[in-house]
């Protein structure tokens, strides 16, 4: 077939390092942007042929998110903005390690075994981050698409949540939006200043929030859309790539795991302070207090916030829908019993990645998801959007239930339901502090996080760590979960876990316990465990 000449012919100029393996990963490929040409030219092919298959756009995202400048990576977008539908995962696995001569075979391969129609159409949206290497590599990922005779859209510089919503967007035929950047800002900052319209005696304090862009996409695209929020939110923007280095020192990524303020930003105690991601599908939110010290609101702090507000509301407005709050194992132990016990919220662990999350949420008329780290978002079922929009217009319901289900309403509109998205999840969170007449403070005042630490651990090959149980449970290598069991029982309020990043080439452990302290040196002992029985190369793990 001539097509498939073209994609040989194609091909040759983006040639694939032999014998260079990688893995479709938490959130598609990811590795040093040099190694990456190859794949984007395939995952161009791949999305093609997805497509065709769901007679639908696709999107491609080219970005590392919060991985070092010098790294890059790929996220496949799905017909509603979802994640990539796990058996094309293994397509892209194959697709993108076959060899230079078994590229057609792998790619006729997927054709057949998905039975893809190649006379239909297919079109693909692309979008990038900021990334030096990004705009190449996104000309590499538009070669593939036309290789297989794909019409494409480039949105060029996007955030990853844009892409999905622009996704989304286009296969509900502007049902969800209109897809363009302009759309989405006027969607969600419209939607943003209902909500705030109705909260009293904010003054410009009120409205004040520091950001820290992370020298990413985020920032340029807060920037753009600060003209749609009518002044209903006064940005301090820092950390907007102007100067400094993407996610190096700042970031939510670094905030979270160090657990410490972004370099480049000036925190005034009790100010109200945020960080984005590099891709600008993360958000993580902080302050000083009187005495100095730093307090971070993470995904847990986000995600009992905003169920907190949904169920409230559903309350008020006389809606029986079922809500529930999804975690990852990272959950603080804290917000979990906050949330069944105090809120009488069901919750449920799914495995880390934002697609398991999802998938969970789909289950609930409100489905309410979040990762500690800072990703996540809300889903509303089509039966719960429709209860809540007849409500809001109701004529027959008490003005304070009209009123709730209408606040409910403007919520579902600002909230990018496709995925985690830093921007409009700050304005939820902005929101609901503004309706709710909250400080920081007392938002932080919920419950009280376990102290917890985080590290990493290099080992030759992560993947001879497998886990169950929701990543909860190392199953091997033999005799490191028992090695964990042991060190946690040292401590009290103790807990902790090991998994393989999907993103980066470590080992990540996550413990929590009574002390700071205690936190400290449990991590300590389990990277020193996973060092120890799982192939620990480099220096070992050293205390605290
Ligand atoms: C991605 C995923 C997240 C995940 C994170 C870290 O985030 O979308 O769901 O939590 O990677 O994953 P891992 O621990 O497997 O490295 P991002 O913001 O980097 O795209």
């Amino acid at each position: 077939m001539a097509q498939f000449k073209e994609v040989v012919q194609r091909s040759s100029l983006h040639p694939k390092p032999v014998g260079l393996v990688l893995q479709y990963g938490t959130s598609g490929f990811r590795t040093k942007a040099e190694d990456l040409d190859h794949v984007m030219f395939r995952m161009g092919l791949l999305a093609v042929l997805r497509s065709k298959k769901t007679k639908s756009t696709i999107g491609i995202m080219v970005t590392a998110s919060h991985n070092p400048e010098e790294d890059n990576g790929v996220k496949l977008v799905d017909p509603l903005g979802e994640m990539l539908a796990p058996a094309w995962e293994e397509y892209s696995t194959q697709l993108a390690n076959a060899e230079e001569q078994g590229l057609l075979t792998a790619l006729k391969d997927v054709i057949e075994k998905e039975a893809v129609n190649m006379q239909q159409e297919a079109c693909v949206v692309v979008g990038r981050d900021t990334r030096p290497s990004s705009e190449k590599l996104s000309q590499t990922v538009l070669d593939g698409v036309m290789s297989l005779g794909g019409k494409y859209h480039d949105y060029g510089l996007v955030t990853t949540p844009q892409l999905h919503f622009m996704v989304c967007c286009r296969n509900t035929h502007g049902l969800y939006g209109t897809a363009s950047v302009e759309g989405y800002y006027q969607k969600v900052s419209q939607a943003f200043v209902e909500l705030t319209k109705q909260a009293l005696n904010r003054t410009d304090d009120h409205k004040h929030l520091k950001v820290d862009g992370a020298n990413g996409i985020g920032a340029l695209k807060l920037k753009e859309m600060e003209g749609f929020l009518q002044k209903e939110l006064l940005v301090s923007l820092y950390n907007d790539g102007s100067s400094g280095k993407l996610n190096y020192l700042c970031g939510a990524d670094f905030v979270k795991v160090q657990q410490k303020s972004p370099q480049g930003i000036e925190m005034l105690a009790g100010e109200r302070c945020c960080s984005f991601d590099g891709d600008a599908d993360r958000i993580v939110y902080y302050y000083n207090d009187d005495a100095g010290r730093f307090h971070l609101l993470d995904g847990d702090k986000i995600a009992t916030l905003i169920s907190t507000f949904l169920k409230e509301l559903l309350t008020k407005a006389g809606l029986d829908l079922q809500i529930a709050v999804v975690q990852t194992a990272y959950a603080n132990g804290s917000s979990t019993q906050y949330l069944e016990e105090t809120m009488k919220v069901q919750v449920h662990c799914a495995k880390t990645g934002v697609k398991h999350l999802h998938h969970k949420a789909q289950e609930f008329d409100i489905g309410v998801y979040f990762e500690a780290n800072g990703h996540g978002t809300v889903l509303f079922s089509k039966v719960g959007e429709e209860k809540i929009k007849q409500q809001a217009q109701n004529e027959n319901a008490a003005d304070e239930k009209r009123k709730a289900a209408k606040i409910l309403e403007s919520t579902v509109n600002l909230i990018n339901q496709t995925v985690g998205d830093a921007i409009s999840d700050m304005l939820v969170i902005e929101a609901i502090l503004a309706l709710k007449g909250l400080a920081v403070h007392q938002w932080d005042a919920m419950y009280t996080d376990l102290p917890n630490r985080q590290l990493k651990v290099k080992v030759a090959d992560r993947r001879v760590i497998d886990t169950a149980d929701a990543e909860r449970c190392a199953v091997s290598p033999p005799g490191l979960q028992e090695a964990i069991n042991a060190l946690v029982k040292k401590y009290s309020l103790s807990r902790a876990f090991v998994r393989p990043s999907g993103t980066e080439d470590v080992v990540r452990v996550y413990a929590e316990a009574d002390t700071q302290g205690n936190a400290d040196t449990l991590a300590y002992e389990v990277s020193l465990a996973v060092y120890q029985l799982a192939g620990g190369v480099g220096e070992e793990p050293k205390p605290l």
